[in-house]
């Protein structure tokens, strides 16, 4: 059978990507650390969520993170400026980290840090609902943004992230008097492309949530660790 130009040439790329993925995996549970990629559209608060979860995180954790954006350093500042160990990504043209950016961007944060010392990093994604779920970095957990204020329809639109997450957060709930949006109309639209996924409802305003998202993170370097000594 012949397959379309384009199509293998896509085939190619994803298949290459996925051994860099898995590669970067290897060095994850190596280093016994907890890799989290956290995407969404533009704007649906991954940054915001970071800066009001981290320094609570950080009382236990230890953490670095990866920040992806095309253009600016601004995400990887505002993160910085918490305390946490920052490498940006700037993408350029590419709107989602790759599995090699990840790579180089492992690389610049071992100039800086022994990975070791780590229990968890972070991966912000570049903004965008469709591309970065296409494209795995080797991280056990993907972790997908929805605001309250994109509508209850992403779901439906843009299956593929929603499918793909372990975790969804309904973000910016503290919004829900203002909007004529539905939370349970939300919640179910995410469950009905992804009846697994566990669903929490946070705002990175007021701190609704942060708790439950919390004891998720916790449950999850529990999971990976015993994943790990169990491999080891
Ligand atoms: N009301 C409200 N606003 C929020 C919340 N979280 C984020 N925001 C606001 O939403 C805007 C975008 O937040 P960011 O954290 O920059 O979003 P992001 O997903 O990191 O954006 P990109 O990295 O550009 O894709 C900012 O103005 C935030 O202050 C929230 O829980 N409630
Ligand atoms: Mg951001």
């Amino acid at each position: 059978m012949h397959m379309p130009l384009e199509d293998s040439l896509g085939m190619n790329l994803l298949a290459a990507n996925q051994y860099q993925a898995e590669h970067n995996r290897e060095h994850f549970e190596a280093w016994q650390l907890l890799a989290l990629n956290v995407m969404s559209s533009p704007g649906a608060g991954k940054t915001a969520l970071l800066e009001r979860s981290l320094p609570q995180l950080a009382q236990a954790l230890s953490m670095a993170v990866l920040e992806g954006d095309m253009t600016t350093q601004l995400d990887a500042q505002r993160l910085e400026a918490v305390g946490i160990p920052v490498v940006p990504i700037t993408t350029g043209r590419s709107c989602h980290l790759d599995a090699a950016m990840v790579a180089g961007g492992l690389k610049l944060l071992k100039e800086r840090l022994n990975p070791q010392s780590l229990d968890l990093l972070w991966v912000e994604n570049v903004g965008n609902l469709v591309c970065p779920a296409e494209f795995e970095v080797g991280e056990h957990f993907k972790v997908a943004l929805l605001s309250v204020t994109e509508g209850d329809d992403k779901p439906l639109k843009y299956p593929l992230m929603f499918r793909q997450a372990d975790v969804v957060l309904i973000t910016k709930i503290d919004l829900l008097p203002y909007l004529p949006v539905e939370l349970k109309c939300i919640r179910h639209n995410i469950l009905s492309v992804n009846p697994q996924a566990t669903v929490i409802e946070v705002s990175a305003i007021t701190g609704e949530g942060i708790d439950a998202w919390h004891q998720w993170i916790h449950s999850a370097c529990k999971a990976a660790l015993t994943l790990a000594l169990a491999r080891a």
